[in-house]
C-alpha cells in the first residue's frame, strides 16, 4: 500500500497535579495519568454509574415533548417515528418504538430509503408515513433539525410534529412544532455530543417522570427503561460522538447489560453472526462488528430491515434477520474492496503526491459506500478527500467527503459554492464530513476549485499525520494487571485509547499470513508478545515502539499482548 507520510509522534500533556488528586481518589496511577491527559477532574466523571447521568431536565423543552406524548399516549393517537437510515437513526428507532409501546402508545414507523428519498423529514416522506399510518404525531429521530419544509408539510396536513434530533441546526429551525436538540440555540444542556438515540432516551426519561406525576400506573409494573441500554451504547458508539462523560456512561452501562446477557434478541442475533461472544463485549465490537452489520442495509438497501431485527422479540425472527444483515454487509465488503483496489490503481496512475486534497470518481462505484472508501483513503494518504458515484438521476454525481483537523469540509465546500455558483448542487456536513451532488461535467472543475481551496488553507505541517502517545510505561507496568484496569474503561471518539512509547530490543520475528508481524519484543529484561497488524517488513533490532496494551485470550489463558501502532528505528 502506497502512504506519503511517516507519523510524527507526539507525547499528550497532563498536569500531574490532576493526576495526583485522582491517583489520591484511589484510581490506578497510570489510568489517573491518562485520565488526567483526557480531561477528567474527578472519579465521579468515570464511575459511570446510571446516577451520574446528566438530569434529563436540563434538555430544552424535554417537558414539553413529554406532555405531547403522554397527552397522546391518554388520547390513543397514533405516533409515527421517522428514523434515519444509519445505526444511530436504527437503534434510535428501535428506542422510541420500544419504550413509547412499554408506556402504552400506539406507534409504528417509517424510515427513508436513502436512494429514494435522501436523508431527513421530506415533504416527500411525510406524504408516505400519512398514506400509510395516518399519524396524529410524527416523531423524528436523528434527524428533522433541518426539515423545514417537511415540519410546513406535516402542519398543513394537521400532523403534530416532535423533532428529536442532534445534528447542529442551521439559522432557520423549523416552525410550529416541539424541537429536543442539545445543539439548538438556547439549550443549556451541559451534553452537546448526544447520539441521536441519546436525545430519545432522555425524552423517554421526562415521558416516564410526567406519566407517573399522572398517575398513569396505578396498578401496573412501571417501564424499565434500563432495558433499553444495549441500543443507547450501540447506537452511541456507531455515530462516532465523543464519548464524554455522560455518553461513556451510557455506553459502559449497556456494555455491562450485554455481558450479562440482558440485551434485545437483535443483538443477540448480531454478535452471533459476527461470530463475537456478547459475554466478553466491548465497544470495539459495538463499533466495529455491530455497527456495520446495520449499517449495510441503510447503504446497500433499506434499513426497515436492521430496525426490524432490533424490534423483533422473537429469537428465531431475529436470528433470520441478522443472516440477512450479515449477507448484506458481505457484499458492503466485496464492494468496498472492489472500489478500494480501483482507487489504487488511479492513484498509482497519477499519484497525488503534490496535491493537498483528493478527489476521485468512478462510474461503476456504489453510492452507499463512498464514505467508507473516502474515510478509509483519508487515513491512508492524510488529505481532505472526496469519492464519487454516479446519483439516482441521469448526468448527476454523488459524493462523499472527509478530512483531517484543521480543514473545514463544510466551510470548503461552502467558499467553492461562493466563487463558482454554478458547480456544486447540493452540499452539507460538517468539519471533518460533507455530502455533496454535482453534474457530472462539473467533476473536473470541481476537482480544481477543491484542489485550489486546500492549496490555499494547509500547510505542509498540516499534511503531517501526528500518533499522540501517553508516554513511557516501566517493565513491571507492561503487565495483564494493567491491561484489564484498562479494558474496563470505555476508549473511543474524544477519549482516545492509550497509546504508550517505549524502546524495546526485536528478540525474534516473523511474518504471518503474508499481511502481519508476530514479534517477541524485550525490555529491562522482560520479554512481551507482540504484533503489528497490516504491516509485513521486518524491523531492525533497537526500535522505539507507539503500543496499545492488548489482552490475548488463548487456550483459557489470558496474556499481555502489544499491538504496534508505529515503529521508528532507535
Ligand atoms: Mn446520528
Amino acid at each position: 500500500m502506497m502512504s506519503y507520510f511517516m507519523p510524527h509522534l507526539r507525547t499528550r500533556l497532563y498536569s500531574p497535579e490532576h493526576a495526583q488528586n485522582l491517583a489520591a481518589e484511589g484510581i490506578h496511577p497510570v489510568l489517573a495519568r491518562l485520565y488526567a491527559s483526557r480531561g477528567v477532574l474527578h472519579k465521579q466523571e468515570v464511575s459511570h454509574q446510571l446516577d451520574a447521568l446528566i438530569h434529563p431536565k436540563g434538555l430544552l423543552n424535554n417537558e414539553k415533548a413529554a406532555q405531547c406524548l403522554a397527552d397522546a399516549i391518554e388520547a390513543q393517537k397514533t405516533i409515527t417515528v421517522i428514523a434515519d437510515y444509519d445505526c444511530d437513526g436504527a437503534t434510535a428507532c428501535a428506542v422510541a418504538v420500544r419504550g413509547l409501546r412499554q408506556m402504552g402508545a400506539i406507534v409504528n414507523y417509517v424510515v427513508p430509503n436513502r436512494f429514494q428519498y435522501g436523508y431527513g423529514l421530506s415533504p416527500e416522506i411525510v406524504a408516505l408515513a400519512d398514506e400509510q399510518h395516518n399519524p396524529d404525531i410524527i416523531l423524528t429521530v436523528d434527524n428533522g433539525i433541518a426539515s423545514l419544509e417537511g415540519v410546513a408539510e406535516a402542519r398543513q396536513r394537521r400532523i403534530d410534529v416532535l423533532i428529536t434530533d442532534h445534528h447542529l441546526p442551521g439559522a432557520t429551525l423549523p416552525q410550529d412544532c416541539i424541537i429536543v436538540n442539545p445543539n439548538q440555540p438556547d439549550c443549556s444542556f451541559p451534553s452537546k455530543h448526544l447520539a441521536g438515540v441519546g436525545v430519545m432516551f432522555y425524552v423517554l426519561l421526562a415521558l416516564r417522570s410526567e406519566l407517573r406525576q399522572r398517575q398513569s400506573w396505578k396498578n401496573v409494573a412501571q417501564p424499565n427503561l434500563a432495558e433499553l441500554l444495549d441500543l443507547v451504547a450501540l447506537g452511541t458508539v456507531a455515530d462516532v460522538v465523543a464519548l464524554d462523560s455522560n455518553n461513556r456512561t451510557f455506553v459502559a452501562q449497556g456494555l455491562k447489560r450485554i455481558r450479562q446477557g440482558r440485551l434485545q434478541p437483535g443483538i443477540a442475533a448480531l454478535f452471533n453472526v459476527a461470530g463475537k461472544d456478547p459475554r466478553r463485549a466491548t465497544s470495539f465490537d459495538l463499533g466495529f462488528a455491530i455497527g456495520p452489520r446495520l449499517n449495510a442495509a441503510g447503504r446497500l438497501e433499506d434499513m426497515s430491515l436492521g430496525i426490524e431485527c432490533l424490534l423483533s422479540d422473537d429469537p428465531h425472527h431475529a436470528a433470520t434477520l441478522a443472516e440477512q444483515l450479515h449477507s448484506l454487509n458481505q457484499e458492503r465488503r466485496a464492494i468496498e474492496a472492489d472500489m478500494q483496489s480501483m482507487a489504487q490503481w488511479k492513484l498509482e496512475q497519477t499519484p497525488p503526491s503534490h496535491q493537498t486534497t483528493l478527489c476521485l470518481y468512478d462510474e461503476s462505484w456504489h453510492a452507499g459506500v463512498i464514505g467508507i472508501v473516502a474515510s478509509r483513503l483519508k487515513e491512508q494518504f492524510y488529505r481532505p478527500t472526496i469519492t464519487f458515484a454516479p446519483a439516482e438521476e441521469e448526468g448527476w454525481i454523488k459524493g462523499s467527503g472527509r478530512s483531517i483537523p484543521g480543514f473545514h469540509l463544510r466551510d470548503a465546500l461552502d467558499r467553492i459554492a461562493k466563487h463558482s455558483p454554478s458547480l456544486l448542487s447540493k452540499f452539507g456536513g460538517h468539519a471533518m464530513a460533507a455530502g455533496l451532488t454535482l453534474r457530472l461535467d462539473a467533476f473536473d472543475a470541481f476537482q480544481h476549485a477543491f484542489e485550489a481551496v486546500g492549496q490555499a488553507l494547509l500547510s505542509p505541517e498540516q499534511l503531517q499525520a501526528i500518533i499522540e502517545t501517553d508516554g513511557s510505561l516501566s517493565a513491571h507496568e507492561i503487565h495483564l494487571d494493567l491491561a484489564e484496569h484498562l479494558e474496563q474503561e470505555i476508549w473511543g471518539q474524544g477519549f482516545p485509547p492509550p497509546c504508550f512509547y517505549d524502546s524495546f530490543q526485536v528478540i525474534q520475528q516473523r511474518i504471518l499470513k503474508d499481511k502481519h508481524l508476530k514479534l517477541w519484543l524485550e525490555k529491562e529484561g522482560q520479554r512481551y508478545e507482540a504484533i503489528w497488524f497490516g504491516h509485513a517488513t521486518p524491523l531492525p533490532q533497537s526500535i522505539n515502539v507507539a503500543y496499545r496494551l492488548d489482552i490475548n485470550h488463548y487456550n483459557g489463558n489470558k496474556t499481555v499482548q502489544l499491538i504496534i501502532q508505529e515503529a521508528v528505528e532507535h
